[in-house]
């Protein structure tokens, strides 16, 4: 089933209807965002056919069916990327044209969906739509935070921080569905009945279900991605109100949209709060209740729930599924507990997305029994049949008066992945050693991707032209067919308009720049880009710390022939890390200076980007030269930005870390930057008693850049601000940034020759997308489907 046939007539026609009859707007008065809502109106009618499409042949077929479920889906914007999946970009141009409005513009007054906090959030996403694409049926599972990831902005260089009300306006990709809402209680007790517990929650709440269609590669199939909002099970209260308690009457209200009023702000360190497991434990169980409402409706005998269910939990944030099925199975259903067990088992499986300690979820027991006293017993029994079936294990679910959710999840699941060959291999030794010795097949590799419509095709429409131009248009759902481009990589006309569309592309970001932040930077020079959330390991204070570094060199020689530069940072730091914060406001601080000296500001230049998220990646990696993926070896789980940089032409600079390895193995090692210690190396390394020191000792550009900044030549007003910074690098330095600091600071002297040959620099950029092709979503998702899950895709009536 091909693209709509629809003419730019008909989008008009329909656009002015609704904005009409749906918004009540007279053409004449009509802001940005009315005709952006019209627009949405009339692109979602020819969305919701093919998703009606795909629900009646799922319904008939009664497949098996994935359930992705995530706290975080990092949405961005859904406008263009209906657009362009529906393949009516020409058709809404020229629509918007015709009533003289700009298409980018419109696209660009959508707020971003942020609900999510970086990778993990992101890759649900790319996986919702290539899962759409795929066409296999899939429902993703999460929350519809009223406040999405909050919005940043810089007060003298530090990070504030301001709520994300995204729904403050309308959100027309959204159905309510009233049908299929859930009480979800918590607290209470459990008590015995006739053999069987029985749990009396103290508190509840209704999950009501949010439903956003979720479209695939030219509306060849559609998802659903429900979220659940949080409402409470009686309005607000009259005879209260009537007694003038008129806040304690919206109490009840206020109290239970708590649940799903905001999204927690921390991407590594789990804090431990109520109201996070909470919020775990209220859209994990409305979720399983409505595969299970789903599931029985069709008629389906409960043993049989792994052929139909493939339950996917993204980390350990909706780890409490396993108990919770058991609960469903057992109490509730009345199978016997290890059948349960056996059964939650075979629908469940776990992908861990990091290896970092604080990032392991664990719960207080004692909070586990206040807030979900039958899961704590079950967790017992589930303890227990573990140690019954592998004697002499040395693991278990509990310690030191906590839950483990990372070894629940492990235990409850029938197959455990990581998210890349380094990763996966580094969670066999480490995290979950113990278990992999009891369990030696259930962790399998899936290497992450992302999806090939939004970060290439409508990110990049100038590089997606050539490419089509080049090779046909295939790629767009089968992107290992970029590897056609090789052919013409030594083909200088291929190479001229490949470098055309990139320095186009940074012209545009130019202009973006001068316009939004009235800040103005040389499009000919190397846009070095590093953009992810701020964190120690991810290491921005290497990158800042290099900068120094050339600064001064730079100062000491400016005659020597500088390949100009700027270096763009962007990403927010968790609102509690203090750390990181001390890393925005350095970055800022040191920008400051660079970038009002006159003798080195034409060579270089540093800019901080505020309120980083999905719209201003897309904005700035296809104007992006050199990909900055430098974290301690060993700790980035994989990445997916090295993914989106790699396929949009621009070289990673970066370590042996993550999906970092397999990019190299595929683009080759002349067309990566590489540098700095292995995940082995860097716990050699650890060991030596003053690593920093003797870094330090040997590389005299670090000692001048560390005390340049710890004598306050980057906060003139406050001296010792970066003190603390300072300690911390030539102390413990946790994370070697002293120790590979020389080999950076050679990485990017080497990067700097290469762009200054343009010949070759657009040779290893074009080779990047050449051979980048393997990081598609749908490459990701396939294994999914025949490693993890058993499904298999289903056409559309
Ligand atoms: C409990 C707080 C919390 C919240 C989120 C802890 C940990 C997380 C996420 C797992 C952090 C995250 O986003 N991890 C990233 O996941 C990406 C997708 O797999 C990987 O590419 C990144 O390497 C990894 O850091």
């Amino acid at each position: 089933m091909e693209a709509y046939s629809l003419t730019a007539a008909d989008m008009r026609d329909s656009i002015l209807r609704h904005l009409a009859y749906e918004l009540g707007t007279d053409p004449g008065h009509a802001t940005l965002h009315d005709w952006r809502i019209a627009l949405s109106l009339a692109v979602r009618d020819r969305l919701v056919d093919r998703w009606f499409a795909a629900n009646r042949a799922t319904r008939a077929a009664q497949p098996k069916r994935v359930y992705y479920l995530s706290m975080e889906f990092l949405i961005g914007r859904l406008l263009e990327d209906a657009i362009v999946n529906l393949r009516l970009e020409e058709q809404a141009g020229t629509a918007l044209a015709d009533l003289g409005l700009d298409f980018d513009a419109v696209i660009q007054n959508e707020p971003d969906a942020a609900l999510g906090n970086g990778g993990l959030g992101r890759l649900a996403a790319c996986f919702m739509e290539s899962l759409a694409t795929i066409g296999c049926p899939a429902f993703g599972y999460g929350i519809r935070y009223e406040n999405g990831l909050f919005r940043q902005s810089f007060q003298d260089g530090r990070q504030i921080e301001e709520p994300e009300d995204w729904l403050s306006q309308f959100h027309a990709w959204e159905f309510e569905r009233r049908d299929v809402a859930q009480e979800i209680r918590f607290g209470g007790e459990v008590t015995q009945k006739d053999g069987r517990a029985v749990w009396t929650g103290a508190e509840a709440v209704i999950a009501a279900a949010f439903d956003t269609p979720i479209i695939g590669w030219k509306g060849r199939w559609a998802n659903t991605l429900r979220l659940w909002s949080a409402q409470p099970l009686h309005g607000f209260d009259l005879a209260r109100f009537n007694r003038g308690e008129y806040a304690a009457a919206a109490e009840p209200e206020a109290l239970a949209r708590t649940i799903s009023r905001v999204l927690y702000p921390d991407d590594t360190t789990g804090q431990g709060k109520e109201l996070r497991l909470k919020q775990e434990y209220f859209f994990t169980a409305a979720s399983l209740r409505d595969i299970l409402r789903r599931f029985e409706a069709e008629g389906g005998a409960l043993a049989d729930l792994p052929k139909k269910a493939a339950i996917q939990l993204n980390d350990t944030h909706p780890a409490i599924a396993g108990p919770e099925l058991v609960r469903l199975l057992h109490d509730e259903r009345g199978m016997a507990l290890d059948e349960a067990i056996a059964t939650a088992r075979g629908c469940l499986s776990y992908t861990n997305h990091t290896l970092m300690p604080e990032a392991l979820e664990r719960w207080s027991e004692d909070l586990m029994s206040q807030l979900l006293p039958r899961h704590m017993q079950l967790i017992e029994r589930i303890d227990e049949a573990h140690a019954a079936e592998m004697p002499g294990r040395r693991v278990t679910l509990r310690e030191n008066g906590e839950v483990k959710m990372g070894e629940i999840a492990f235990t409850m699941a029938h197959k455990v992945n990581g998210v890349s060959a380094l990763h996966t291999d580094l969670m066999k030794e480490t995290v979950f050693a113990d278990l992999h010795r009891l369990h030696p097949d259930r962790i399998v590799n899936e290497t992450n991707g992302v999806t090939p419509r939004r970060w290439l095709l409508s990110a990049n429409p100038r590089l997606s032209r050539l490419i089509t131009e080049t090779i046909g248009e295939g790629w767009v759902d089968d992107l290992e067919q970029l590897d056609r481009l090789e052919a013409s990589i030594s083909d200088p006309g291929f190479l001229d308009a490949y470098a055309k569309a990139k320095r186009e592309n940074k012209q545009d970001f130019a202009e973006w720049l001068a316009a939004e932040q009235g800040v103005r930077v040389d499009p000919e020079a190397l846009f070095d880009v590093q953009i992810k959330r701020i964190h120690e390991y991810k290491r921005q204070h290497l990158n800042i710390l290099e900068t120094v570094a050339l600064w001064r060199e730079i100062k000491a020689n400016p005659g020597a022939g500088w390949v100009p530069r700027v270096k763009i940072f962007a990403g927010k730091a968790a609102p509690g890390y203090v750390f990181a914060k001390e890393i925005i406001h350095l970055i800022n601080d040191v920008a400051e200076v660079l970038n009002a000296d006159p003798v080195t500001s034409p060579y270089l230049k540093v800019l901080f980007l505020p309120n980083y998220n999905v719209s201003l990646a897309e904005r700035l990696i296809p104007a992006a030269d050199l990909s900055e993926q430098i974290s301690t070896a060993g700790k980035e789980a994989s990445g997916t930005g090295n993914m989106k940089f790699a396929l949009n032409g621009a070289p990673t600079i970066g370590t042996l870390d993550g999906a970092n390895v397999e990019i190299r193995d595929r683009v080759g090692a002349r067309n990566f930057f590489l540098f700095g210690m292995t995940a082995q190396e860097v716990e050699a390394r650890r060991a030596v008693p003053d690593h920093a020191r003797q870094a330090i000792q040997a590389d005299p550009r670090l000692g001048g850049a560390l005390k340049a900044i710890s004598q306050g030549a980057f906060s003139p007003s406050d001296k010792h601000r970066y003190r603390g910074v300072v300690a911390n690098l030539t102390g413990q330095d946790y994370f070697l940034v002293c120790s590979d600091f020389t080999a950076y600071w050679d990485a990017q002297r080497r990067a700097e020759a290469a762009f200054a040959d343009p010949a070759v620099w657009h040779r290893g950029a074009a080779c990047n997308t050449a051979r980048a092709g393997w990081f598609s979503s749908d490459r990701t998702i396939r294994g999914y489907m025949t490693d993890i899950w058993g499904t298999v895709p289903l056409a559309a009536e």
